[in-house]
């Protein structure tokens, strides 16, 4: 019996990675579980000579995000950080930065804000520079890079070392071009894991694994989302992802109170002094509407 990582999971099988990074196809049981990308597993070999997931190690946290119904959907485990991965071209959308950080704090993971493609036109890039700004005070680090030139992956690298990452944004930001150069021998990893799974089947939808060189880390590269989405969540749950929001928390003269139109909102009054704090108020609110749509019946 062999501890190892699970690097990509479908339905109920998936495929894990011995410590030397040989992949393996290993095969669920409803007992056990389904491992997620990310997690520890012990396999056993079968009488049939399959692999057999028996066990799933605790998990440190789980990243999760929205499926159309607003259910809560998990994607990879026991995270070091997500690398939210930001561009001039195309810009973010209005919140989707807001959101990644909520789940960030929600779900205990840390997150690492990337701006790629600082070699583009200066106008855009002073723009989304100026929308950063927020969040670095607030704390959250952000690191400028190009994928295209190399520009900052010196800087980024080190954050990777030893870490488990997921790589998180919009289509179009850079995440392959930026896998490319931090993993070197990336072909060689999709080939073995297209072979594994056969046919390269499921292989540009599921979350996978990627192994960074002469570092015990790894890089987790999620599906094409988009537009990332929060699952349905109450509205003290979804105040607890504004991280200035917390030291508050409480102090409203309801207990119950959502930070709406309330009397005697901690929030609100914080929010006519504040414009940073107003701003992401704001937000806050539009996600919490946005919430209300789940409770509606939904004919898909
Ligand atoms: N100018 C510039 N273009 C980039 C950079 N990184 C990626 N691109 C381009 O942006 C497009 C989308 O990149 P891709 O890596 O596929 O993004 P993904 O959808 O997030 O994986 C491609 O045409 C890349 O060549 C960068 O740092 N600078
Ligand atoms: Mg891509
Ligand atoms: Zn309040």
């Amino acid at each position: 019996m062999t501890q190892l990582i699970c690097v990509a999971s479908w339905g109920n099988h998936g495929l894990v990675a011995a410590p030397d990074q040989t992949i393996l196809p290993v095969q669920y049981q409803r007992r056990v579980g389904r491992p997620l990308c990310g997690d520890r597993v012990d396999i056993d070999l079968q009488p049939d000579s399959q692999w057999l997931a028996t066990h799933i190690h605790p998990r440190s946290n789980c990243f999760a995000r929205a499926d159309r119904r607003g259910r809560r959907q998990q994607i990879a485990a026991n995270l070091d950080q997500i690398v939210v991965v930001l561009a001039p071209e195309p810009a973010p959308s209005r919140d989707l930065i807001d959101r990644y950080l909520a789940a960030g704090e929600i779900l205990g993971i840390a997150c690492l804000l990337v701006l790629n493609k600082v070699d583009l036109d200066e106008s855009a890039l002073e723009a989304l520079r100026e929308r950063l700004n927020p969040y670095r005070q607030l704390g959250y680090r952000v690191l400028e890079c190009s994928a295209e030139t190399g520009h900052g992956l010196d800087q980024l690298a080190p954050e990777l070392s030893g870490r488990q990452s997921l790589l998180a944004g919009q289509s179009g930001v850079g995440k392959s071009s930026l896998l490319n150069r931090l993993i070197p021998d990336l072909s060689v990893q999709t080939n073995s894991l297209s072979s594994a799974t056969g046919k390269g089947k499921h292989t540009t939808t599921i979350a996978k694994l990627y192994f960074l060189e002469h570092s015990a880390g790894c890089i987790i590269d999620s599906p094409g989302v988009w537009e990332y989405g929060l699952w349905q969540m109450d509205s003290a749950e979804l105040a607890h992802g504004f991280i200035e929001f917390r030291e508050l928390l409480g102090t409203c003269r309801f207990q119950d109170c959502q930070h709406r139109a309330e009397p005697g909102c901690a929030l609100l009054a914080r929010a006519e002094s504040d414009a940073v704090f107003a701003h992401r108020l704001a937000c806050y609110q539009r996600l919490l509407r946005e919430q209300q749509r789940f409770d509606q019946p939904t004919n898909y």
